[in-house]
Parts: C-alpha cells; sequence; structure tokens
C-alpha cells in the first residue's frame, strides 16, 4: 500500500538526477540520453515546481485549517525576473541540484542564464510587488498576490544606430515552467450594457445586464518563502473567449464574425502599457484593470464564503492592498458585488470597504494620477459609475458638514473632476475609501501631506503614513552576488542574516579588517570582470576592471537626470582631452555605464537615449582618451541585467531633482552590494544618508525644501560656465545630430531648467572629482565605506517594510506551515 509520506520528493542527489531526466523524457518529450542546456534548464525547472506545488499544497492546506486573516496584494504589475535560481535558492536545495547537474554534465549556474526574464511591470511599482511577495513568503504571512497575466510583457529595447526601438517581449514563446493554468478556477467578468433597477422583497435592486462577457483564467505562480515551508501563491489572470454566448441564430458569415470577436476577448490581457509617469485614459487599459480586479474580488469572496456565512466578519478575515490607485476599481466592485449579488444594505457594504482597503501611492506628480472619463466609465462599467457617484455624494456632504461650503476646496477634493472632460479621479476614490495610505518614504509622505493630498491630509490626518520601500535581499544578494553572500557569512559567523538583514551590522565591528578588506576586493573584483565580459558580449567593448565602473541603470526620466550624468561625462571628456601629459597620469581611469529603457512615446528620454550613445560614439573612439574614460550604453535592461551589473559596479548614480523620486529602491541593492552612493537627498536616500552615514556616500545638490525656490531663480539666471560648455558642445554638433537634440538642449537652457540641471552641475561634478579622483586612489578608504555601506543596509530590506504593513495596516500575523 501506498503511503501519502511517500509521496514526498526526495532531494538526494540520485533523486534529484533522476526526477529531471524523467521531465526531460516525458514533460520536454526529449530522449533522456540526448538534450541541450535549454531542454535541461526546462526539465530542472519542472523538477522544482513539483516542490514548490507541494509546498504550495501544504500551505494552502495549513491556510485553510487555520483560517488566519489574509492578505491580498492587488497590482497591475508584477516585476519577477527570473525564478530557477531564486526558488532553488529559497527551497534550500540549489548546492544539491547542482551536485546532481554536474554529475549529469550540467552546470546550475549556465542552465541558469537559459531562462528569460518575466517582465511583467514597468520598474519600481513592479519590482515592490516582487520584493513584496518574496518577503511575504519569507515571514509566513498568509498572502496572496493579484494580477494580470499579460502575453506581452515589457518591450525588448533594441539599439539601432544608437535609437531606441521597441520590439514586443512574447515570453511565452517558450512555454512557463514556473506556472500552472487551473481552468476550473476562472470567472466570468462583465463589461457594457446597461443597469436595471427590479422589485425585490418590497423595495428595489440594481441588475446590470452586461453587453459583454469575458472569462478571466487563473494561472497560479508558486511563491517559496526562504527558510521555511511556506510557498504562498501569486495567481495572474488571462482572458479566455466566454462560454456564455448563445450562438445558434448566426448564420455561416455571422458565425465566423462572432467566433472572431469572441476570440478578440484575449485582448484584454494581451499587453503590458509601458508607460509609468503619464496617465491616458484608454479604453483597453480600463478593461485591464477592471478585468483583473473583478476576478480576484470573485475569487477573494468565493474563498471567504467557502468557510464562512456571515459578511461582518469579512474585516476581520480579509485585506486588500492596493498597489497605487491602479487597482481602485476593487472598491466599487466590492461595493457592487455586496449590495447588488449579496443583497447587504449600502451601510453594510460600505462599513465592510472602509475596513479592509489601504493603499500605496508611488508618485510624486499630478500627471501620474489615473482620471478615468465619466463617458468611458459609463459605457464600459455603467453599475461602477453609479456607485462612485453614490459614495462621491455622501462625501460631499461630509466634506461640507466639515469645511463649509468652500467651493474650491470641494471641487479639489471631489472624486468626480467637472472640466472639459468630466472624469472619475482615482486617487481621490482611493484616498475617501481606504483606511490607510501610505507613502513610501518619510520625505514622500511630507510631500503627500504637503502638496498632492494636502486637502485630504487636513481632513483625515490618521490615514497618513509612510513605510520606505525595502528590497529582498534573497535575490538581490543571495542569488545576485554569492561571493559577497559566502563572505558576509564567513564574517558574521552565520547566515542567519537571510532572514533577518539587522545582523549586517555586525560587520561594522571588522571594516577595517585587513583580511576582510583583502577578500572584500578579491569578491568585487571577480564580479567586476564578470560585469566586463557582460558588456563585452552585449557591447563588443573591452573595458578594463582596473577602471571605477560608475552604474546609472534605471527607467530613463528627465527628473532622473540621466542627461547631468552625460553632461558630466562630456565635461570630463573634454577636461582630460585638454590636459598636459603629466596631468593625464593622475586621471582615475573610468568606464560610465548606463542602461534603461524609455517610454515608447517619452520624445525627450529617447533623445537621451540618443545622446548618450553619440557622446560614447566619440569619446570612445578617441585615441588621445584610450582606457581614461569610456561610455558603455548597455540595451534591454531588466531585472537578470541589474542582477550582474550592480555586484560589480564601484559607484551608483541617484541623482533625480531632489523632491522627485518618492522612495528610489535602485539605490537600496546598490548598497546591500557594497556600491558607493553618489547621490542627491532625495526620497530613500535621505534616510540611506542616516544609516550610513554622509562621509560613506557622495552627497551633492539641492535639498527639497530649496528647489521651488531654485527654479524661480533657474528662470532669471545664466548657466554656470562649466554646464555652458558641455551644453554648448551638444549644441554646437561636436556629437553630431545637433538639429536632434536641439530639443534637449532647449529644456535645460533659457530658463527652462525645471529639473535643476544648470543649478546642481557644480556640485554634482565636485562629488564626482571626490569619488574618483580621491577616494578610489585610497583603496582602504573605499573598501571600509563598501563594507561599511553593505553593513548599513539592513533597514533597506522589504522584510522591514513588510513587517511594518502587515502590523501597523494590515493586521494580519505570520502562519508558519509546520511541516
Ligand atoms: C498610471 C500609469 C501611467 C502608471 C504606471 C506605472 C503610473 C505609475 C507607474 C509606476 C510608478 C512607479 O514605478 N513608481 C516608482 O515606485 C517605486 C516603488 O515605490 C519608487 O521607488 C519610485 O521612486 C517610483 O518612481
Amino acid at each position: 500500500m501506498f503511503s501519502l509520506m511517500d509521496g514526498f520528493l526526495k532531494n538526494d542527489p540520485i533523486s534529484l538526477q533522476k526526477d529531471i531526466l524523467d521531465h526531460v523524457e516525458y514533460t520536454v518529450a526529449r530522449s533522456r540520453f540526448s538534450f541541450d542546456d535549454f531542454e535541461a534548464y526546462q526539465a530542472l525547472s519542472h523538477s522544482v515546481r513539483d516542490r514548490l506545488i507541494e509546498r504550495w499544497h501544504d500551505t494552502h492546506a495549513y491556510f485553510k485549517r487555520k483560517d488566519p486573516k489574509r492578505l491580498y496584494f492587488l497590482s497591475l504589475e508584477f516585476l519577477m525576473g527570473r525564478s530557477l535560481s531564486n526558488s532553488a535558492i529559497n527551497l534550500g536545495i540549489r548546492d544539491q541540484y547542482a551536485d546532481a547537474l554536474n554529475q549529469l554534465g550540467f552546470e546550475f549556474e549556465v542552465l541558469a542564464e537559459q531562462e528569460g526574464d518575466a517582465a511583467q511591470g514597468n520598474g519600481g511599482l513592479a519590482r515592490f510587488s516582487a520584493c513584496h511577495m518574496d518577503s511575504l513568503a519569507t515571514m509566513d504571512f498568509p498572502a496572496w498576490g493579484y494580477g494580470l497575466r499579460y502575453q506581452y510583457g515589457l518591450f525588448r529595447q533594441v539599439i539601432l544606430d544608437g535609437f531606441q526601438h521597441e520590439q514586443p517581449d512574447y515570453w511565452l514563446n517558450f512555454g512557463n515552467p514556473w506556472e500552472t493554468e487551473r481552468i476550473p478556477v476562472s470567472y466570468a467578468v462583465k463589461f457594457y450594457g446597461t443597469v436595471e433597477e427590479k422589485d425585490f422583497n418590497g423595495g428595489k435592486c440594481k441588475v446590470w445586464v452586461p453587453g459583454e462577457t469575458v472569462e478571466a483564467v487563473a494561472y497560479d505562480n508558486p511563491i517559496p518563502g526562504y527558510g521555511t515551508r511556506n510557498t504562498i501563491n501569486l495567481r495572474l489572470w488571462s482572458a479566455k473567449p466566454s462560454d456564455l454566448y448563445d450562438m445558434e441564430s448566426y448564420d455561416t458569415g455571422d458565425y465566423i464574425n462572432a467566433v472572431i470577436n469572441r476570440q478578440k476577448a484575449e485582448t484584454i490581457s494581451s499587453v503590458l502599457y509601458p508607460d509609468d509617469r503619464s496617465y491616458q485614459g484608454k479604453e483597453l487599459r480600463l478593461k485591464q484593470q477592471y478585468f483583473f480586479v473583478s476576478a480576484s474580488v470573485q475569487d477573494i469572496i468565493r474563498r471567504f464564503k467557502d468557510s464562512h456565512n456571515d459578511f461582518n466578519q469579512f474585516p476581520e478575515k480579509v485585506a486588500l492592498q492596493l498597489n497605487d490607485t491602479h487597482p481602485s476599481l476593487a472598491i466599487p466592485e466590492v461595493m457592487r458585488v455586496l449590495v447588488d449579488e449579496e443583497l447587504l444594505s449600502w451601510k453594510q457594504a460600505w462599513d465592510i470597504v472602509c475596513k479592509i482597503f489601504s493603499c500605496t501611492t508611488h508618485t510624486v506628480v499630478p500627471e501620474g494620477l489615473e482620471k478615468i472619463p465619466v463617458d468611458l466609465l459609463g459605457s464600459v462599467l455603467p453599475r461602477h459609475l453609479q456607485i462612485i457617484f453614490d459614495i462621491n455624494l455622501s462625501f460631499v456632504e461630509e466634506l461640507k458638514k466639515h469645511f463649509g461650503l468652500d467651493f474650491n476646496r470641494l471641487s479639489r477634493m471631489s472624486i468626480v473632476e467637472e472640466g472639459a472632460v468630466k472624469s472619475i479621479r482615482m486617487a481621490n476614490l482611493s484616498i475617501v475609501c481606504c483606511h490607510t495610505v501610505n507613502g513610501v518614504s518619510r520625505v514622500h509622505l511630507d510631500i503627500l501631506k504637503t502638496k498632492v493630498f494636502k486637502d485630504f491630509y487636513e481632513l483625515w490626518p490618521q490615514k497618513f503614513h509612510y513605510k520606505t520601500n525595502g528590497v529582498t535581499q534573497r535575490r538581490w544578494l543571495v542569488v545576485s552576488n554569492p561571493g559577497l553572500c559566502g563572505l558576509i557569512s564567513k564574517w558574521l559567523g552565520t547566515d542567519a542574516w537571510i532572514r533577518d538583514m539587522d545582523l549586517l551590522m555586525g560587520l561594522r565591528d571588522h571594516a577595517v579588517d585587513a583580511e576582510l578588506q583583502q577578500e572584500w576586493k578579491m569578491v568585487r573584483r571577480i564580479n567586476k570582470i564578470r560585469l566586463a565580459e557582460f558588456i563585452e558580449a552585449m557591447t563588443g567593448m573591452k573595458v578594463s576592471p582596473d577602471a571605477m565602473f560608475d552604474v546609472q541603470i534605471k527607467r530613463i526620466h528627465e527628473y532622473k537626470r540621466q542627461l547631468l550624468n552625460i553632461l558630466g561625462i562630456i565635461y570630463r571628456y573634454d577636461c582630460i582631452k585638454n590636459m598636459k601629459e603629466s596631468d593625464r597620469r593622475k586621471v582615475v581611469p573610468r568606464v560610465c555605464i548606463i542602461g534603461g529603457k524609455a517610454a515608447p512615446g517619452y520624445k525627450m528620454a529617447k533623445k537621451i537615449i540618443k545622446l548618450c550613445h553619440a557622446v560614447g560614439e566619440t569619446i570612445n573612439n578617441d585615441s588621445d582618451i584610450g582606457d581614461l574614460l569610456k561610455l558603455v550604453f548597455i540595451p534591454d535592461y531588466n531585472v537578470s541585467v541589474a542582477e550582474l551589473v550592480i555586484p560589480g559596479s564601484d559607484i551608483s548614480q541617484h541623482i533625480s531633482t531632489a523632491g522627485h523620486e518618492a522612495s528610489g529602491t535602485g539605490s537600496m541593492k546598490f548598497l546591500m552590494n557594497g556600491c558607493l552612493l553618489l547621490a542627491t537627498a532625495d526620497g530613500a536616500t535621505i534616510e540611506i544618508i542616516e544609516e550610513i552615514g554622509e562621509d560613506n556616500m557622495f552627497l551633492f545638490g539641492a535639498k527639497v525644501h530649496e528647489v521651488p525656490k531654485l527654479r524661480e531663480k533657474a528662470q532669471n539666471h545664466g548657466m554656470p560656465l562649466q554646464f555652458a560648455r558641455a551644453l554648448k558642445m551638444v549644441r554646437d554638433g561636436y556629437f553630431d545630430y545637433e538639429d536632434y537634440f536641439k530639443s534637449l538642449c532647449d529644456s535645460i537652457e533659457g530658463g527652462g531648467d525645471f529639473y535643476l540641471l544648470g543649478n546642481d552641475f557644480a556640485s554634482y561634478l565636485e562629488a564626482q572629482q571626490a569619488a574618483a579622483d580621491k577616494a578610489f586612489v585610497d583603496q582602504e578608504r573605499w573598501t571600509k565605506m563598501s563594507i561599511l555601506s553593505t553593513a548599513g543596509s539592513g533597514r533597506f530590506s522589504s522584510d522591514r517594510t513588510v513587517g511594518e504593513y502587515a502590523h501597523q495596516t494590515w493586521g494580519i500575523e505570520p502562519c508558519r506551515c509546520p511541516f
């Protein structure tokens, strides 16, 4: 008789080998005697997935038995990157797999390189979701992630003649071994149609008669915690044509058209919007938002009803977290389901809604705030528009009681914007209905309180909080920098820091120890050599690992000021070119590395990419300069590129105009990896300074409170000399394409320098010189700063962030699967 316990998969090398070969033969359908690296990768990931699924089942059975309050994390974007190494490490069996593969003649590392990135998101906000999933699992929280399964992730960036071109990322082409399709878990999602009023129980009730129905099918992605058996779920919805159609009345022509039209339903989950800044009220985007929200809400309510029959208990069992305003249609959707389908009174439903929702906002600028035209919303979701109007009606009444007839204030705060295009302000809707609104750093919250949501803060100060962002050390150190991890564990005498980052502080005691310094430098050098090889493979350019690697990788945006970096490089180039031979010998050789994508419609950002290439072309081919200065643009920046670049960087730049980066999480990844920061006092950097001290980084530029005055000044004052000189070279066509770059130059000249590049240029150069020419030559001091950076990075683990959210916002407790 087979025992259930025997069903558990074994992790010794022989069992793992057999398992991999079974998958080669039966899952990948290749001969176990002959398969290549990619096929081996596929078999290996299926073997890992089997183990994930086993834990996933155990975790969910345990959650079901214990019935804790659950957190549901709703996000339109999850930027997960690769899964293989992360999963194998979190399962605690990476080394066993490596051994098993060695005996089969394969290398784990090489197979891991076969995996493509899951790029279901744009940038910071989407990595926030991914890091949070890892921390939620590791900390044993009973949580679910919900999102959309895009067929095309973020576009691939191809550079032709220095210009960015976008290519579709059809990431599912080669199958996705990490997901499980769950056909039985599917829900009908309705669109369009009309709302009818029906008599019910002596009263009236609303019935939404849809014009279109689309099926949402669940795809589950297991997320394993580290050092725990807990494995939680990321459920992504895919759109399929619905069966809810009567097709019999069609003749042949109608029939064909009807089938084709039904097929169009799939477009809802076909493509990720590549903009992360300015919102455009597009019908498809609205449908995407509602589609994933409706399926998720149905799933959450179904799970609740499986074991409860009283909706008054709902807030004790359910917390819904909205990642920015993108999923905020969940609010009217929950109201609709509770009132129209579960037949609760409006008041009962409203009380529940006010207790379950919280949100995080990731922006500082009004352009990022979503506004849905009323006409569009009324056509796609007629019942939701009514509900939003009703919520707004009571809200405006409350406002009148509180502030009197202050019409300006009422019109600013109303959920409905009365403008040329009457619209629904999704941020206002979220603030009205969420019990907590979180910013992502201390200064971000200040900006929300004093500017973006000032009126709301005056009404409900208790709603506004911040939780400084963090990133997961499992991916950003353990997966991406095994060398440094080994060293950290050796010197701390434990690897417990992988679940408790505060322990890294212990490195402070050894920061000047010559032996650690030696080993630290060695590990960092190996990472630099790996990066140099990658650069050569990607761009054909040879760079020396002896040079300082100076890196800026992130989305291209005017506020992130890649242009400041490039103008700084031009200035440096010009200085070197005009130097005497004897002075040249004193220059610290530098490799400047820039990477990042521009939104396809963002003209200025695209010009910045071209400028970077044009300047690189000139500098890199100038024999006067040689190895003293190189400029490399790394194409198609994504999560796995970041994993390789970050550990090999000496300094990294986080140079946004103060007050524009809500938090900035890239800096935290560099910090953990012992890379020194060259930064402005913006977003989370302000808190990083508190942890590691100003002396261990290179700070420059205007402070948040100085920016408004400086902007006025910039209108009336000329540019600093060095800045004018660098800019003139671009204007005068030193790098060709002068017509193309004209608007870029105009944007920072003649008083229009909104992001204050001119103002910050001198102090930027000073910080660069302090970094390069002074600190870098003193390798002992540099290594000490590097060790202290890692040592001070504990606070920026997403474990800390998630712990704060759990405790202060969601009210959830760990629920650790015992076996
Ligand atoms: C509405 C649509 C246009 C839109 C789509 C994506 C709007 C915003 C976004 C994404 C925003 C985003 O990624 N924000 C970043 O969030 C990070 C995590 O909190 C922050 O570290 C970073 O400063 C912020 O820009």
